[in-house]
């Protein structure tokens, strides 16, 4: 019997799944931890090593072979995952349909929508044989509705919350447990990535409220985890006390 539980957590180098990390590591969960920034994963070895075995992996998530051969490679203890987040993703862009740029519409469709896929099929298997494991997909405010110039992103979040009852349906006979968190807005390095670079436009995005930050959602999927085995958080939406909708937020005037 493993001493600990383990989880995969994609895009732990940054924001939300880093925050859950930090999380999972304070509560005695071994970590294999996913992302493109070596220097991240080198550090959150170290730091979080000294709570809890961590073990990282350095791949795209639009690199499916780099996925196999990562995921079917891990040593012990790692090789069976009680618990897999899908997290990694983000926007890119924010532009009317007409204007949109190509490359992006690919970027979130290939990362948010493919590699999400990409990751669970290579972690599934081992899961299927023991009959166990928990799924969370990061879905977003952005799959339960549509704004302005959100149209692909708010695509593949609707796409990760169609994903997401499907893997809940197909995995039902063998127990696994399947469900998403779904926030609004969290200050992370989100707008950062949409809006390329640009620092300042970023900030205005959660400026003038007090938005999510990641240790809150680290907090829920933290609690989703550690349900008893027969409850399964199936669908969860949450927001900052600030914000009702993707257009209606309580900003200061
Ligand atoms: P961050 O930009 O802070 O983190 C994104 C993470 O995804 C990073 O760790 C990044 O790692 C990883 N990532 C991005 N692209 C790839 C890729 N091609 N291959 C592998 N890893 C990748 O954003 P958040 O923490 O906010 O976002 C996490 C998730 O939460 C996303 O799915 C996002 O859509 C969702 N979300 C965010 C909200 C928000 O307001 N912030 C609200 C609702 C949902 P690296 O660059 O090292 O590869
Ligand atoms: C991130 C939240 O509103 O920027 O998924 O799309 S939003």
């Amino acid at each position: 019997m493993k001493a600990q539980k383990i989880a995969l957590i994609t895009g732990a180098t940054s924001g939300i799944g880093r925050a859950t990390a930090e999380r999972f590591a304070s509560e005695g969960i071994g970590l294999i931890l996913c992302g493109r920034r070596q220097e991240r994963l080198d550090e959150l070895k170290k730091t979080l090593g000294e709570q809890v075995a961590v073990h990282t992996l350095n791949f795209d998530v639009r690199d499916k072979e780099a996925i196999t051969e990562a995921v079917h490679s891990l040593p012990q203890p790692f090789a069976e995952i009680d618990i897999l987040v899908n997290n990694a993703g983000n926007a890119h862009g924010l532009d009317p349909i007409e204007d949109g740029s190509l490359e992006d519409w690919d970027a979130m469709l290939d990362i948010n929508v493919k590699g999400l896929l990409y990751v669970s099929r290579a972690v599934l298997p081992q899961m299927v044989e023991r009959k166990e494991g928990h799924i969370i997909n990061i879905g977003s405010t952005a799959g339960k509705e549509v704004y302005p110039k959100g149209n692909v992103y708010c695509a593949s979040k609707h796409a990760v919350d169609a994903i997401n009852q499907g893997m809940r349906i197909d995995l039902n006979q063998y127990g696994i447990r399947v469900g998403a968190v779904n926030p609004g807005l969290v200050e992370t390095e989100f707008s950062e990535v949409r809006f390329k670079g640009d620092t300042t436009r970023a900030n205005t995005v959660y400026t003038g409220y007090q938005p999510l930050n990641p240790e809150d959602v680290a907090d829920i999927i933290h609690f989703v985890v550690t349900r008893p085995y027969h409850v399964n958080i199936a669908d969860l939406v949450v927001m900052s006390t600030a914000q009702a909708s993707s257009t209606i937020i309580n900003k200061e005037k």
